[in-house]
């Protein structure tokens, strides 16, 4: 015998929409990783029971109205200022839980220095990073963190070392610095990756009640319309090439960087035709 109670009527509710997040339909193309994003960081603040105290701020990028679906109080910044509105918000409000919401062209091109400025001084918020290599939002244009041989609409011959230089690793780059607390790379294409970045959320939000530094959460994540993909072929191409250069899992924990015992292999020059 178990003790799992079957429902009079059979059925068992198996999801449910946080109400955290807004009664508003995303507009997120099919298969993309933002809804996802959103919707496991909402069901956080709601399980945390946080909702009135978090203040988040949103991007410029495909993510652009996250106020809009994230049903806690939103500020909208600049392209690539997300940080230094947080950093103001957080120093007038300090007991407010904070966190930016930033893809990687906002992330780890426009906004690199208040990126990197702001971990360096440790501002305890927590910064959500998406990486899909790709400027998403306006067209499919080359990012700083697209893969060599990547195909975008400003590379069609690929992303070559020589003229557009090095995917930019910003992750491991801020978790050397002595600001930040928690920095780890995540995902959301499986049910399990789901829950690897839900634990990393709430572990983030902990430190921040803690008041340890800044906390970095990298997903690397699909962009099916930029990388002219369907869902499932986007997700595969990630496992594929993605995480051989951003390889999941923390870098950087209670302050102390994590030891890799192996170097992950690097990406095949020719990734997308
Ligand atoms: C100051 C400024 N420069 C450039 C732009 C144009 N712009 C809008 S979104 C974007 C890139 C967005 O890419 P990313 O941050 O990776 O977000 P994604 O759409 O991929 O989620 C750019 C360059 C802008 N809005 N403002
Ligand atoms: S363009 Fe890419 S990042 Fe933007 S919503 Fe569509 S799939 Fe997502
Ligand atoms: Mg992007």
């Amino acid at each position: 015998m178990n003790n799992i109670e079957i429902p009079v009527d059979g059925m068992e509710i198996v999801w449910e929409k946080p109400e955290t997040l807004s009664e508003v339909r995303m507009h997120y193309c099919p298969g993309c990783g933002h809804g996802v994003v959103h919707k496991i960081l909402m069901e956080v603040v709601q399980e945390m029971k946080i909702q009135d105290k978090t203040i988040g701020v949103a991007p410029v990028g495909c993510s652009v109205l996250a106020y809009h679906y994230m049903n806690v109080d939103m500020q909208e910044a600049a392209h690539g200022r997300a940080t230094a509105v947080a950093t103001g918000i957080k120093r007038v409000l300090p007991d407010k839980l904070v966190f930016t919401y930033q893809g990687d062209g906002d992330l780890a091109a426009i906004g690199t220095a208040e990126t990197i400025h702001s971990c360096n001084r440790g501002e305890n918020f927590l910064i959500i990073f998406i990486n899909n290599g790709i400027y998403g939002m306006t067209g499919g244009q080359m990012a700083p963190t697209s893969l060599l041989g990547m195909v975008t609409s400003t590379t069609p011959e690929g992303r070559e070392v020589h003229t557009q230089g090095y995917p930019f690793k910003i992750t491991e780059v801020v978790a050397t610095l002595p600001g930040t607390h928690y920095v780890t790379r995540q995902a959301v294409h499986t049910p399990s990756a789901v829950r690897f970045f839900k634990k990393s959320i709430e572990k983030a939000f902990k430190y921040q009640m803690e008041k340890k530094g800044t906390c970095l959460i990298e997903i690397v994540s699909n962009c099916p319309s930029g990388w002219k993909m369907t869902p499932v072929q986007s997700n595969k191409w990630m496992e594929e090439n993605m995480f051989l250069y951003y390889p999941l899992g923390d870098l950087k924990d209670a302050g102390k960087l994590v030891e890799k015992k192996t170097t992950p292999p690097q990406p095949k020059k020719e990734v997308v035709q």
